[in-house]
Protein backbone atom coordinates (compact mmCIF):
# COMPACT_ATOMS: atom_id res chain seq x y z
CA UNK A 1 0.00 0.00 0.00
CA UNK A 2 1.32 3.60 -1.19
CA UNK A 3 1.79 5.97 1.87
CA UNK A 4 -0.20 9.08 1.07
CA UNK A 5 -0.14 12.32 2.40
CA UNK A 6 -2.08 15.90 2.11
CA UNK A 7 -2.99 18.79 4.31
CA UNK A 8 -4.72 22.29 4.12
CA UNK A 9 -4.05 25.37 5.97
CA UNK A 10 -6.21 26.27 8.54
CA UNK A 11 -6.73 30.06 7.01
CA UNK A 12 -9.95 31.57 6.01
CA UNK A 13 -13.33 29.22 4.55
CA UNK A 14 -11.87 26.67 2.06
CA UNK A 15 -13.52 27.55 -1.31
CA UNK A 16 -14.54 24.78 -4.02
CA UNK A 17 -10.81 24.91 -5.35
CA UNK A 18 -9.83 23.28 -2.09
CA UNK A 19 -12.70 20.70 -2.42
CA UNK A 20 -11.86 20.10 -5.84
CA UNK A 21 -8.14 20.13 -6.26
CA UNK A 22 -7.47 18.43 -3.26
CA UNK A 23 -10.52 17.01 -0.78
CA UNK A 24 -12.13 15.75 -3.00
CA UNK A 25 -9.41 13.62 -4.75
CA UNK A 26 -8.70 12.38 -1.65
CA UNK A 27 -11.76 10.97 -0.58
CA UNK A 28 -11.80 9.50 -4.09
CA UNK A 29 -8.47 7.47 -3.62
CA UNK A 30 -8.66 6.91 0.30
CA UNK A 31 -9.34 3.45 0.11
CA UNK A 32 -6.60 2.38 -1.69
CA UNK A 33 -3.91 3.45 0.18
CA UNK A 34 -2.57 4.02 3.56
CA UNK A 35 -3.47 7.74 4.10
CA UNK A 36 -2.09 10.68 6.66
CA UNK A 37 -4.16 13.81 6.41
CA UNK A 38 -3.11 16.81 8.39
CA UNK A 39 -4.51 20.48 9.02
CA UNK A 40 -1.32 22.60 8.77
CA UNK A 41 -1.79 24.99 11.59
CA UNK A 42 2.18 26.07 11.60
CA UNK A 43 2.00 27.14 7.90
CA UNK A 44 -1.15 29.22 8.81
CA UNK A 45 1.53 31.27 10.70
CA UNK A 46 3.29 32.05 7.48
CA UNK A 47 1.52 35.26 7.09
CA UNK A 48 0.65 36.09 11.46
CA UNK A 49 -1.02 39.51 10.51
CA UNK A 50 -3.87 37.16 9.08
CA UNK A 51 -4.34 35.04 12.13
CA UNK A 52 -5.38 35.45 15.54
CA UNK A 53 -4.55 32.61 18.52
CA UNK A 54 -7.89 31.89 18.99
CA UNK A 55 -9.19 32.33 15.25
CA UNK A 56 -6.74 29.70 14.39
CA UNK A 57 -7.68 27.52 17.30
CA UNK A 58 -11.52 27.50 15.67
CA UNK A 59 -10.30 27.22 12.42
CA UNK A 60 -8.04 24.14 12.68
CA UNK A 61 -11.20 22.16 14.43
CA UNK A 62 -13.28 24.07 11.69
CA UNK A 63 -11.07 21.99 9.03
CA UNK A 64 -11.11 19.06 10.89
CA UNK A 65 -14.57 18.74 11.12
CA UNK A 66 -14.38 19.62 7.21
CA UNK A 67 -11.99 16.67 5.97
CA UNK A 68 -14.61 14.13 8.04
CA UNK A 69 -17.58 15.93 6.54
CA UNK A 70 -16.13 15.74 3.00
CA UNK A 71 -15.76 11.95 3.21
CA UNK A 72 -12.64 11.36 5.44
CA UNK A 73 -12.70 8.63 7.51
CA UNK A 74 -11.16 8.47 10.65
CA UNK A 75 -10.92 4.85 11.12
CA UNK A 76 -9.24 4.53 8.00
CA UNK A 77 -7.10 8.09 7.75
CA UNK A 78 -5.27 9.52 10.01
CA UNK A 79 -6.39 13.51 10.29
CA UNK A 80 -4.27 15.19 12.69
CA UNK A 81 -3.57 18.88 13.78
CA UNK A 82 0.85 19.30 12.42
CA UNK A 83 1.83 21.17 15.77
CA UNK A 84 0.79 18.20 17.77
CA UNK A 85 3.32 16.05 16.33
CA UNK A 86 7.09 17.75 16.71
CA UNK A 87 9.15 16.04 14.20
CA UNK A 88 7.21 18.20 10.99
CA UNK A 89 9.03 21.24 12.50
CA UNK A 90 12.54 19.12 14.00
CA UNK A 91 13.21 17.72 10.29
CA UNK A 92 11.98 20.96 8.51
CA UNK A 93 15.01 22.75 10.45
CA UNK A 94 17.21 20.08 9.32
CA UNK A 95 15.73 20.00 6.05
CA UNK A 96 16.39 24.01 5.99
CA UNK A 97 19.92 23.62 6.27
CA UNK A 98 20.74 21.35 3.68
CA UNK A 99 18.30 23.67 1.14
CA UNK A 100 19.61 25.82 -1.07
CA UNK A 101 18.49 29.40 -1.04
CA UNK A 102 19.04 29.31 -4.85
CA UNK A 103 16.17 27.03 -5.07
CA UNK A 104 14.32 28.92 -2.69
CA UNK A 105 14.18 32.06 -4.48
CA UNK A 106 12.66 29.93 -7.92
CA UNK A 107 9.15 29.55 -5.59
CA UNK A 108 6.68 31.50 -7.26
CA UNK A 109 3.63 31.00 -4.44
CA UNK A 110 6.30 33.39 -2.67
CA UNK A 111 6.38 36.07 -5.18
CA UNK A 112 2.46 36.21 -5.62
CA UNK A 113 1.83 36.28 -1.66
CA UNK A 114 4.67 38.25 -0.68
CA UNK A 115 3.31 41.03 -2.66
CA UNK A 116 0.65 41.85 -0.01
CA UNK A 117 2.31 41.61 2.92
CA UNK A 118 4.14 44.37 4.25
CA UNK A 119 6.48 43.06 6.64
CA UNK A 120 7.49 39.51 4.48
CA UNK A 121 8.50 37.03 7.11
CA UNK A 122 11.24 34.17 6.98
CA UNK A 123 8.56 31.68 7.72
CA UNK A 124 6.78 32.66 4.47
CA UNK A 125 9.96 32.14 2.63
CA UNK A 126 10.68 28.75 4.11
CA UNK A 127 7.09 27.42 3.38
CA UNK A 128 7.89 24.80 0.99
CA UNK A 129 10.92 23.25 3.21
CA UNK A 130 8.47 22.32 6.00
CA UNK A 131 5.73 21.69 3.55
CA UNK A 132 9.13 18.85 2.13
CA UNK A 133 9.36 17.54 6.04
CA UNK A 134 5.87 17.00 6.47
CA UNK A 135 5.61 14.92 3.19
CA UNK A 136 9.26 13.77 4.07
CA UNK A 137 8.76 12.67 7.42
CA UNK A 138 6.40 9.63 6.76
CA UNK A 139 8.28 8.97 3.75
CA UNK A 140 4.87 9.65 1.54
CA UNK A 141 4.48 7.99 -1.90
CA UNK A 142 1.46 10.12 -3.23
CA UNK A 143 0.63 13.81 -2.53
CA UNK A 144 -2.61 14.86 -3.79
CA UNK A 145 -2.37 18.41 -4.06
CA UNK A 146 -4.25 21.13 -6.30
CA UNK A 147 -1.55 22.28 -9.45
CA UNK A 148 -0.98 25.53 -7.53
CA UNK A 149 1.74 22.84 -5.25
CA UNK A 150 3.24 21.62 -7.93
CA UNK A 151 6.32 23.49 -7.23
CA UNK A 152 6.39 22.73 -4.08
CA UNK A 153 6.48 18.97 -4.68
CA UNK A 154 9.49 19.49 -7.03
CA UNK A 155 11.35 21.09 -4.31
CA UNK A 156 10.59 18.72 -1.77
CA UNK A 157 11.57 15.58 -3.98
CA UNK A 158 14.78 17.54 -4.73
CA UNK A 159 15.36 18.10 -0.92
CA UNK A 160 14.84 14.77 -0.35
CA UNK A 161 17.55 14.02 -3.20
CA UNK A 162 20.07 16.41 -1.67
CA UNK A 163 19.81 14.70 1.98
CA UNK A 164 20.56 11.65 0.31
CA UNK A 165 23.43 12.55 -1.40
CA UNK A 166 24.33 14.37 1.86
CA UNK A 167 23.86 12.31 4.30
CA UNK A 168 23.24 8.83 3.22
CA UNK A 169 20.00 8.58 4.35
CA UNK A 170 17.30 8.13 1.27
CA UNK A 171 13.41 9.40 1.60
CA UNK A 172 10.71 7.81 -0.52
CA UNK A 173 10.39 10.09 -3.60
CA UNK A 174 7.09 11.55 -3.33
CA UNK A 175 5.08 11.76 -6.08
CA UNK A 176 2.38 14.28 -7.06
CA UNK A 177 -1.20 13.02 -7.50
CA UNK A 178 -3.06 15.89 -9.39
CA UNK A 179 -6.65 15.83 -11.06
CA UNK A 180 -6.34 15.92 -14.83
CA UNK A 181 -9.06 18.74 -14.98
CA UNK A 182 -9.69 20.96 -11.97
CA UNK A 183 -6.66 20.80 -10.52
CA UNK A 184 -6.12 24.64 -10.74
CA UNK A 185 -10.06 26.59 -10.19
CA UNK A 186 -9.80 29.90 -10.93
CA UNK A 187 -11.72 32.81 -9.56
CA UNK A 188 -15.00 33.52 -10.04
CA UNK A 189 -14.82 37.08 -10.88
CA UNK A 190 -11.26 36.90 -12.77
CA UNK A 191 -10.52 33.27 -14.40
CA UNK A 192 -6.87 34.40 -14.93
CA UNK A 193 -6.56 33.76 -11.21
CA UNK A 194 -6.61 30.96 -8.81
CA UNK A 195 -9.46 30.46 -6.36
CA UNK A 196 -8.13 31.40 -3.38
CA UNK A 197 -9.50 31.42 -0.01
CA UNK A 198 -7.52 34.02 1.62
CA UNK A 199 -8.60 36.48 -1.52
CA UNK A 200 -11.21 39.28 -0.41
CA UNK A 201 -12.43 39.93 -3.18
CA UNK A 202 -16.28 39.89 -4.04
CA UNK A 203 -17.71 37.40 -6.31
CA UNK A 204 -13.96 35.70 -6.52
CA UNK A 205 -14.74 32.19 -4.06
CA UNK A 206 -17.11 29.97 -3.40
CA UNK A 207 -17.11 28.74 0.16
CA UNK A 208 -17.70 24.92 0.74
CA UNK A 209 -19.54 25.46 3.22
CA UNK A 210 -21.93 28.36 1.53
CA UNK A 211 -25.52 28.83 1.74
CA UNK A 212 -26.92 27.34 -1.60
CA UNK A 213 -28.37 31.37 -2.02
CA UNK A 214 -25.02 32.22 -1.47
CA UNK A 215 -23.49 29.29 -3.84
CA UNK A 216 -26.13 30.40 -7.07
CA UNK A 217 -25.95 33.94 -6.40
CA UNK A 218 -21.85 33.91 -6.94
CA UNK A 219 -22.29 31.66 -10.36
CA UNK A 220 -24.49 33.62 -11.41
CA UNK A 221 -22.02 36.69 -11.58
CA UNK A 222 -19.59 34.63 -13.06
CA UNK A 223 -17.66 36.18 -15.67
CA UNK A 224 -17.63 34.44 -19.00
CA UNK A 225 -16.71 36.61 -22.11
CA UNK A 226 -18.73 39.27 -24.58
CA UNK A 227 -20.60 36.86 -25.68
CA UNK A 228 -24.34 35.17 -25.16
CA UNK A 229 -23.58 31.44 -24.97
CA UNK A 230 -21.45 28.62 -25.66
CA UNK A 231 -19.99 28.39 -29.07
CA UNK A 232 -17.95 24.95 -29.76
CA UNK A 233 -16.74 26.52 -32.77
CA UNK A 234 -15.03 28.63 -31.67
CA UNK A 235 -11.81 28.63 -28.48
CA UNK A 236 -13.86 28.61 -24.98
CA UNK A 237 -12.99 31.32 -22.74
CA UNK A 238 -11.24 30.93 -19.68
CA UNK A 239 -14.01 31.84 -17.79
CA UNK A 240 -16.43 29.07 -19.37
CA UNK A 241 -13.63 26.15 -19.08
CA UNK A 242 -13.86 27.26 -15.44
CA UNK A 243 -17.48 26.84 -15.21
CA UNK A 244 -17.02 23.32 -17.16
CA UNK A 245 -14.16 22.41 -14.98
CA UNK A 246 -15.98 22.97 -11.75
CA UNK A 247 -19.26 21.27 -13.53
CA UNK A 248 -17.16 17.96 -14.35
CA UNK A 249 -15.63 17.78 -11.37
CA UNK A 250 -18.64 17.92 -9.21
CA UNK A 251 -20.74 15.25 -11.76
CA UNK A 252 -17.43 13.23 -12.46
CA UNK A 253 -18.23 14.40 -16.36
CA UNK A 254 -15.40 14.50 -18.75
CA UNK A 255 -14.46 17.80 -20.51
CA UNK A 256 -16.04 16.62 -23.79
CA UNK A 257 -19.20 15.65 -21.86
CA UNK A 258 -19.62 19.00 -20.44
CA UNK A 259 -19.04 20.59 -24.01
CA UNK A 260 -21.54 18.42 -25.39
CA UNK A 261 -23.91 18.85 -23.01
CA UNK A 262 -23.87 22.82 -23.09
CA UNK A 263 -23.02 23.05 -26.73
CA UNK A 264 -25.33 26.51 -27.50
CA UNK A 265 -26.63 26.56 -24.14
CA UNK A 266 -26.54 30.55 -23.05
CA UNK A 267 -24.63 31.32 -20.32
CA UNK A 268 -27.15 31.91 -18.13
CA UNK A 269 -28.02 28.43 -18.14
CA UNK A 270 -24.87 27.00 -17.96
CA UNK A 271 -24.30 29.28 -14.59
CA UNK A 272 -27.23 28.50 -13.17
CA UNK A 273 -26.74 24.19 -14.33
CA UNK A 274 -22.99 24.50 -12.23
CA UNK A 275 -24.57 26.12 -9.80
CA UNK A 276 -27.67 23.57 -9.05
CA UNK A 277 -24.75 20.90 -9.43
CA UNK A 278 -22.06 22.53 -6.74
CA UNK A 279 -25.48 23.25 -4.44
CA UNK A 280 -26.49 19.37 -4.86
CA UNK A 281 -22.89 17.94 -3.47
CA UNK A 282 -22.10 20.51 -1.11
CA UNK A 283 -25.54 20.18 1.19
CA UNK A 284 -24.81 17.24 2.67
CA UNK A 285 -21.17 18.03 3.44
CA UNK A 286 -23.02 21.19 5.45
CA UNK A 287 -25.14 19.31 7.58
CA UNK A 288 -22.33 16.91 8.00
CA UNK A 289 -20.09 19.35 8.68
CA UNK A 290 -22.39 20.87 11.67
CA UNK A 291 -23.25 17.87 13.64
CA UNK A 292 -19.59 16.58 13.58
CA UNK A 293 -18.00 20.36 14.69
CA UNK A 294 -21.27 20.00 17.32
CA UNK A 295 -19.37 17.39 18.83
CA UNK A 296 -15.90 19.36 20.06
CA UNK A 297 -15.15 16.51 22.40
CA UNK A 298 -15.71 13.90 20.00
CA UNK A 299 -13.32 15.94 17.47
CA UNK A 300 -10.88 16.47 19.79
CA UNK A 301 -10.57 12.72 20.71
CA UNK A 302 -9.68 11.70 16.91
CA UNK A 303 -7.28 14.39 15.62
CA UNK A 304 -5.49 13.71 19.58
CA UNK A 305 -5.56 9.79 18.85
CA UNK A 306 -4.60 10.12 15.10
CA UNK A 307 -1.61 12.70 16.48
CA UNK A 308 -0.44 10.11 18.51
CA UNK A 309 0.04 7.16 15.45
CA UNK A 310 1.45 9.90 13.22
CA UNK A 311 4.25 10.78 15.85
CA UNK A 312 5.15 7.42 16.30
CA UNK A 313 5.65 6.77 12.59
CA UNK A 314 7.45 10.44 12.47
CA UNK A 315 9.54 9.13 15.34
CA UNK A 316 10.72 6.23 13.63
CA UNK A 317 11.88 8.18 10.67
CA UNK A 318 13.36 10.99 12.83
CA UNK A 319 15.55 8.15 14.49
CA UNK A 320 17.25 8.00 11.47
CA UNK A 321 17.43 11.28 9.99
CA UNK A 322 19.28 12.12 13.36
CA UNK A 323 21.65 9.11 13.36
CA UNK A 324 22.44 10.02 9.80
CA UNK A 325 23.82 13.58 10.47
CA UNK A 326 24.83 12.78 13.84
CA UNK A 327 22.55 15.19 16.26
CA UNK A 328 20.11 13.33 19.05
N1 LIG B 1 -8.03 27.08 -6.93
C1 LIG B 1 -7.63 25.85 -6.64
N2 LIG B 1 -7.85 24.83 -7.50
C2 LIG B 1 -7.44 23.56 -7.20
N3 LIG B 1 -6.82 23.25 -6.04
C3 LIG B 1 -6.57 24.23 -5.16
N4 LIG B 1 -5.98 24.26 -3.94
C4 LIG B 1 -6.00 25.52 -3.46
N5 LIG B 1 -6.60 26.34 -4.33
C5 LIG B 1 -6.96 25.57 -5.41
C6 LIG B 1 -5.44 23.10 -3.26
O1 LIG B 1 -5.98 23.06 -1.95
C7 LIG B 1 -5.01 22.51 -1.06
C8 LIG B 1 -4.88 23.36 0.16
O2 LIG B 1 -4.22 24.54 -0.07
P1 LIG B 1 -3.55 25.34 1.14
O3 LIG B 1 -4.51 25.70 2.16
O4 LIG B 1 -2.35 24.62 1.61
O5 LIG B 1 -3.05 26.65 0.47
P2 LIG B 1 -3.05 27.13 -0.99
O6 LIG B 1 -2.57 26.10 -1.93
O7 LIG B 1 -2.30 28.42 -0.99
O8 LIG B 1 -4.62 27.34 -1.20
P3 LIG B 1 -5.48 28.64 -1.05
O9 LIG B 1 -6.91 28.26 -1.08
O10 LIG B 1 -5.03 29.63 -2.08
O11 LIG B 1 -5.15 29.13 0.39
P4 LIG B 1 -4.55 30.48 0.90
O12 LIG B 1 -5.37 31.53 0.25
O13 LIG B 1 -4.70 30.39 2.38
O14 LIG B 1 -3.13 30.52 0.46
C9 LIG B 1 -3.72 22.35 -1.87
O15 LIG B 1 -3.63 21.00 -2.29
C10 LIG B 1 -3.95 23.23 -3.04
O16 LIG B 1 -3.22 22.81 -4.18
Amino acid sequence: QKTVFSGVQPTGNLTIGNYIGALSLWVAEQDKHDNIFCIVDLHALTIPEAITAAGLREKTLDVAALYMACGIDSDRSLIFVQSQVRQHSELAWILNCVTPMGWMNRMTQFKSKSENVETIGVGLYDYPVLMAADILVYNADLVPVGDDQRQHLEIAQDIAQRFGNLFGYQFTRPEMLARKEGARIMGLDDPTAKMSKSSSARGHAVGILDEPAAIMKAFKSAKTDSGSGVDLSQPLSPGVVNLMAIYGAFTGKTRAECEAEFDGAGYGKLKTTVADAVIAGLTPVRERFHAIRGDEAGLRRILDRSAEAAAARAEATMVEVRQAVGIG
